[in-house]
């Protein structure tokens, strides 16, 4: 049970407007967003802004859960009441049709994520048998790491026998038959969530059969029991951070593992003058090879009388090459379109995830190419360029070369782009911290971690993630909360769109330590970088940037070491996660993925459960009993910022006069959360 400072503040959120003024257009606070969308306005073009006013207000059954359209009697709305309306046309209740669909949600994002995974495993496998030969492992370090963490004798073998055998544990992950525990999270968990999830009954032992489970599962006249349809809900998310965490290492090790890097974000990172190549969506095999292609062509876009190629990112892929390239990053979710409408980007790249179909109108009447590229990704009116992995580089060329073509038609011609733009520290793997905490303690260095939590210089760990979501107001409270985090000593490590709010603010700076934190976290910092001297190229930023929604498995594993190295289990950890701005499917699987693991989670917009007190009892204080996490629903960012220091603030109370208690009666630490 989480329990507040405030005491007017509880599992329920606040009165604060669910949507915060329905009417405005203008619903961001980036200044270069704003600009763009004022230009939208004058030229009357719709976008995401506009469309998000006109479906206010949303349908109240499907906004609380109890739009049930699970089979063809169906839709059936549950109402309040006794009546033959407070139930479907089978009979299912408000909790069985709630849970249902809650959990559906978790299949859908655990899908993504994990399809994504299964790619890069794929191509893994292939640089062993010439089957993508533009891939090769970059990092076979981490090879040999992950290699070891999931069982595999490492000595005597090549990388590319490794590889092999990682690639293919990787694989049987999604379809192992037998009931043995998924590997890979059981790499990184501490015992004492091994031991919850088996006893629980929600220890995967495979990706795509949990899933299939799961939507079995919720078909119509199968379970009705809304606690177990939740079980199924969270084993399902446990298969999410399966599949996120093999997609982290396969990229780490195709890629290289994310070092600190330095870049800029937002519109102002467009040149008039170059051509514009944006990369948006999730997977790294694309962009990374638009990349390398983009690099390779320089000439032939010179020779077109470009000063060069420019390429930055959107959304997750933007994150990936950003942390590994250092490539700009021109916007985040919500303002995809409105980068198109700078009238500066000559080619839009796409492959998974996040894509808004409403691109191709705003490219069209500003002679952008839109290109698709994956097989189960396509826009009608957009250029599909299919991506084939065993001619990566030369697939990737033929997109760059368009790019070129279209900007010997743009030259020259009027564009706007917003010039705003901010300086970014980026590239913070668990390994890099792990190297930076490394320099004041070689030997462990994640005990620095948990002598700052100790001795309180740092109040707790926050990881803010997520994605963009026009309820709210973009960015408002993704940076309302990290301010307020920081100035209240908190460490905060961040990823996905909210780490793109940071960015395009200039919060992931060292010049942001000054200004915004407090003074232990501030001490913190600054004894890293004194530890680091000159082997950091630049100061450590204010906010530790992780990568993509797939790499929150980092976050996922520095917390589970971080337990470990305490002498505790996750739900004793003063760590919380908050997704101010939460949108997608896969969101609504990482919060049930970090539940499980047993930390608080703040939800900045409501998720459709609303309509079942039981189910919004058990997500909100029911799973802590079980699990030690729970839910915390707030729209408001300032509440929601005192919520989450209360949750953070109350483990660490809670644990400190355990430790008391421990050494004054010589007994071991109670484990008690
Ligand atoms: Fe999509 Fe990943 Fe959300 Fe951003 S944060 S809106 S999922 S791009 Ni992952
Ligand atoms: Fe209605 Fe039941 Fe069919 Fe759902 S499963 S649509 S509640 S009859």
């Amino acid at each position: 049970m989480p329990r507040f400072r405030d005491v007017s503040h509880t599992s329920k959120p606040s009165d604060a407007p669910r949507v915060p003024d329905r009417k405005l257009r203008e619903r961001t606070v980036d200044p270069a967003a704003l600009e763009v969308l004022k230009k939208a306005k004058d030229l009357n073009l719709n976008t995401a802004f506009d469309r998000a006013v006109a479906q206010q207000p949303h349908c109240k059954f499907g906004y609380e859960g109890i739009c049930c359209r699970v089979c063809a009697m169906g839709p059936c709305r549950i109402k309040d009441g006794d009546g033959p309306d407070s139930k479907g046309i089978c009979g299912a209740n408000a909790y069985t049709i709630v849970a249902r669909n809650i959990v559906r949600l978790v299949a859908s994002g655990t899908s993504a994520h994990s399809e994504h995974g299964k790619h890069l495993a794929k191509v893994l496998l292939h640089t062993t048998d010439g089957g993508a030969p533009d891939y090769k492992i970059t990092d076979p370090d981490k090879l040999k790491h992950v290699a070891k963490s999931i069982g595999i004798e490492v000595e005597g073998k090549s990388d590319e026998e490794l590889a092999k055998e990682v690639a293919t544990e990787a694989l049987n992950d999604f379809g192992r038959q037998d009931d043995k525990p998924i590997t890979w999270i059981n790499s990184f968990l501490t015992e004492g969530r091994k031991k919850k999830f088996i006893a629980t009954d929600i220890m995967p032992s495979s990706i795509d059969g949990t899933v299939t489970s799961l939507l079995g599962q919720t078909h119509i006249g199968v379970d009705a029991d809304p606690v177990n349809i939740i079980f199924g809900g969270l084993k399902t998310a446990l298969a999410d951070i399966n599949g996120c965490s093999l997609a982290t290492d396969c990229t780490d090790v195709l890629f290289g593992t994310p070092k600190p890097v330095v870049t800029e974000a937002n519109l102002g990172v467009l040149e008039k003058d170059q051509v514009n190549v944006i990369v948006h969506g999730h997977n790294p095999l694309l962009s990374q090879m638009v990349v390398q292609a983009a690099r390779d062509l320089e000439s032939e876009a010179k020779q077109a009388g470009a000063t060069g190629i420019g390429i930055s990112g959107i959304c997750c892929t933007g994150n990936e090459v950003l942390m590994r390239e250092g490539v700009p990053l021109a916007t985040s979710f919500a303002s995809q379109e409105l980068a198109i409408m700078t009238g500066a980007v000559d080619t839009m790249v796409v492959d998974v995830q996040c894509i808004m179909p409403g691109l191709r109108a705003a490219s069209e009447c500003f002679d952008t190419k839109l290109v698709t590229t994956m097989p189960t990704s396509k826009i009608p009116g957009s250029y599909h360029y299919a991506f084939d992995e065993k001619n990566a580089v030369e697939s990737a060329k033929a997109i760059v070369r368009l790019a070129i073509d279209t900007f010997k038609e743009r030259k020259g011609k009027e564009v706007d782009i917003p010039q705003i733009k901010n300086k970014v520290t980026a590239g913070f793997s668990l390994e890099a911290m792990k190297e930076i905490f490394g320099y004041i303690n070689p030997d462990n260095p994640i005990k620095v971690l948990a002598d700052a939590l100790e001795s309180g210089e740092i109040k707790g760990i926050a990881y803010l993630i997520g994605c963009n979501n026009l309820k709210g107001i973009q960015d408002d409270n993704h940076l309302k909360i990290a301010k307020e985090l920081v100035a209240n000593d908190i460490f905060v490590i961040c990823g996905g769109c909210a780490a793109q709010a940071y960015a395009k603010e200039g919060l992931l700076t060292s010049e942001a330590v000054d200004q915004y934190a407090g003074e232990g976290l501030k001490a913190f910092i600054n004894k890293l970088n004194d530890a680091a001297g000159d082997k950091l190229k630049e100061k450590l930023p204010l906010m530790f940037h992780t990568g993509s929604c797939v790499d929150y498995s980092r976050g996922a594993r520095l917390a589970n070491e971080l337990a470990n190295e305490m002498n505790i289990d996750v739900p004793k950890l003063p760590f919380a996660v908050s997704a101010p701005e939460a949108m997608s499917e896969k969101a609504v699987a990482i919060g049930c993925y970090w539940l499980a693991l047993g930390v608080p989670v703040h939800v900045g917009v409501l998720p459709p459960i609303e309509g079942s007190k039981l189910v919004y009892g058990v997500a909100t204080q029911i799973a802590s009993d079980v699990f030690g996490g729970y839910f915390m629903f707030e729209t408001d960012g300032a509440v929601a910022a005192t919520k989450l220091l209360s949750s953070l603030e109350y483990r660490a109370w809670k644990l400190r006069v355990h430790k008391e208690a421990k050494e004054k009666y010589e007994t071991d630490l109670c484990q008690g959360y």
